[in-house]
């Protein structure tokens, strides 16, 4: 043990992590996890650690500077069953959180990973979840533990990583530990599963058992980034959400607005924040990356609503990402960008990757391997039809590397938030966009965002259920407090943000999307700001202000898609009475629900009768 901790010392004065805090927290788990060696890493450390993954297979190249990754075939998304919020309060037990008492959750977790990582290199990662410099910056940093090289190259793709971010903040740090576990025996998915992915939002330590994937991997991001920072900014008058937020500059007039908005996992905030097309309006706007999952928001000294992407990349879904439907995605992910794919299909011959809506299917299946890496070609008859790629396959890239990220993406003040828009996949009842400029109204449609699961969480896909603007895997306290703490911030601001519903999603009767979606999104957005400014006036329904179909901009869109723009902004009274008893029911289970929400429900009930 005494030999232990002096190495551990000595790595700690080496690599210049001067907080005793951290110091101490950090040789407390390795002595827990039986690690064999601690190390601490940095952003600069990049490419020495993805040249130890190559030497070692766990990552192989993709041509020059891109590499490619798998994750255990049981190991391919969140599992929301077995994430759980815990605290020492059991008034924090909410619908969603799987709320369990701190003094039950620790003791398991300790014992889980007691010499779990016997034999491996314990990676200390000291990260930011903030630009530098931001008030919020005391909630976002944290240090993350972990036993697996794939997670440091995925969380310094995706969080600003380096001992400078914890130094200077004695004990105001995330306690983030992530034991990677014996993947194949963990029971995944059965009555004998032992993955356990549990946030201590009380005592701001995370401490996740049995992945190495994503969400359930790089603390950061969600269990840091929007579980704990969500907990926290309830508790310090701020807001997370899993929001995307863009920035339209409208070139005529100069004028700039901010969007963010929540859309659940895998329904196209990543492709709304990242591609819009411009160039199809007549080159009259410039559109702007911020982030694609997360953001924190918050009123600031002079009453502004101000918003910033806590994130330092992108972990973006690839089904479907091509040079039509993302082309600003492609650009990211070019030779040399340093991108990691991660499940999807692998030539080991050409150093090609392949996923399902990359392009037309390779014919030469020479060297390709499917996700678990089975040759395609001696696949058995059965599985001819199964995709090459896993559905939840990603792509990570920082930042920089996206071609149309905004000049100020890393402000520390972040940007003024002018809309706030939801959506989901919902095949029918929402039209394509309809506006809202009550705050209860729209925070209300929020709660009561309604839309089919994905593939991004185990097991669900397709299933229709209630997801509160999109935080429904990662809401950390009570619903009702969720929405009063929305009414209370968004409230405090000078100028009320414009909320509205979207849909890109809706299907005819033969199952065909009715709306080209993608880059034509920029169309109902811009529609949204005309309509903010007084410059279109919409058609009040019941359920909001939807666009009159002159006031959209049509240009260039093909026939079909204005055959069927009426049945995308008709508003279904029947299907919409139905859905108001949902509803009502969903609404109730949540003891304490502000009275101004009842009266916004109350209200669209009554308009539609
Ligand atoms: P997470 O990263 O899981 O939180 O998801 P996300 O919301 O960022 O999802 P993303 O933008 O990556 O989109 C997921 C899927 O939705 C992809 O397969 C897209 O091709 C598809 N998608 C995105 N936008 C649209 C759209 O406008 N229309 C249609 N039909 N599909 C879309
Ligand atoms: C999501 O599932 O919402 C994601 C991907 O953004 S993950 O990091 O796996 O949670
Ligand atoms: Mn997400």
């Amino acid at each position: 043990m005494v030999d232990v901790v002096l190495d551990v010392v000595k790595v700690f004065d080496d690599a210049g992590l001067t907080n005793p805090h951290v110091r101490e927290y950090v040789a407390h788990w390795a002595e827990v996890t039986g690690a064999s060696r601690v190390e601490v890493v940095s952003a600069a450390d990049d490419a020495r650690l993805v040249a130890e993954s190559l030497e070692a297979g766990e990552l192989l190249p993709v041509g020059a500077g891109r590499y490619y990754s798998r994750s255990y075939r049981k190991d391919t998304a969140r599992a929301e069953e077995r994430t759980i919020v815990a605290t020492s309060d059991e008034r924090d037990r909410g619908t969603y959180n799987n709320w369990k008492p701190a003094a039950e959750m620790k003791p398991k977790l300790v014992e889980l990973m007691t010499g779990a990582s016997a034999g491996k290199t314990m990676y200390v990662i000291p990260y930011l979840m903030a630009p530098a410099g931001s008030p919020l910056e005391r909630f976002a940093a944290g240090v993350e533990l972990t036993d697996n090289r794939n997670v440091v190259l995925q969380m310094i793709r995706m969080a600003r990583v380096g001992v400078d971010s914890v130094n200077a903040l004695g004990n105001d740090f995330v306690r983030a530990v992530h034991v990677t576990g014996d993947l194949e025996n963990l029971g995944q998915g059965t009555p004998e599963d032992r993955r356990y992915f549990v946030t201590i939002a009380d005592e701001r330590t995370i401490l996740h058992f049995g992945s190495s994937y994503g969400g359930n991997a790089l603390l950061g991001k969600i269990a840091h980034g929007l579980r704990q920072g969500s907990y926290d900014g309830w508790k310090n008058g701020f807001l997370v959400e899993q929001f995307m937020l863009l920035g339209i500059t409208d070139k005529q007039t100069g004028r700039k607005y901010h969007i963010c908005g929540g859309f659940p996992s895998a329904s196209g905030k990543t492709n709304l924040a990242m591609t819009l097309a411009p160039d199809a309006l007549g080159d009259r706007y410039h559109v702007e990356f911020y982030g694609d999952d997360i953001a924190w928001i918050w009123v600031d000294d002079d009453g502004v609503l101000r918003g910033f992407n806590p994130e330092n990349g992108v972990f973006g879904v690839a089904k479907d990402t091509n040079e039509l439907t993302n082309p600003t995605a492609i650009d990211s992910i070019t030779p040399n960008s340093g991108a990691i794919f991660t499940n999807v299909a692998y030539n080991g011959k050409t150093q090609e990757v392949w996923w399902e809506g990359r392009g037309p299917q390779p014919t030469d299946l020479d060297g390709w391997l499917d996700w678990t890496g089975q040759p395609i070609a001696e696949r058995a008859a059965e599985q001819a039809d199964d995709p090459w790629a896993h559905p939840n396959s990603r792509f990570t890239t920082q930042l920089g590397n996206v071609p149309n990220v905004a000049a100020d993406w890393d402000d520390p003040r972040g940007v003024e938030i002018h809309g706030v828009i939801f959506g989901g996949r919902t095949r029918d009842r929402e039209p394509l966009i309809r506006a809202i400029t009550d705050l209860a109204e729209g925070v209300y449609d929020g709660l009561t965002l309604g839309a089919e699961a994905t593939a991004a969480a185990d097991g669900l896909e397709g299933v229709l259920r209630y997801d509160p603007m999109s935080m429904r895997p990662f809401m950390s306290y009570p619903e009702a407090d969720y929405a009063q703490h929305w009414l209370d911030v968004i409230g405090a601001a000078k100028s009320q943000p414009i909320f509205a519903h979207v849909n890109w999603f809706q299907r005819g009767e033969d199952g065909r999307f009715l709306w080209p979606g993608y880059r034509e999104n920029l169309r109902p957005l811009v529609w949204l700001m005309q309509l903010r400014n007084g410059e279109v006036a919409g058609v009040r329904t019941p359920v909001g202000i939807l666009p009159a179909r002159h006031e959209l901009d049509l240009e260039g869109l093909d026939e079909r898609t204005l055959a069927d723009l009426d049945a995308v902004l008709a508003v279904d009274v029947p299907r919409w009475q139905q859905e108001m008893g949902h509803r009502e029911q969903h609404l109730a289970q949540f003891e304490g629900l502000p009275e101004e929400i009842w009266a916004a429900h109350r209200r669209v009930a009554a308009a539609l009768i």
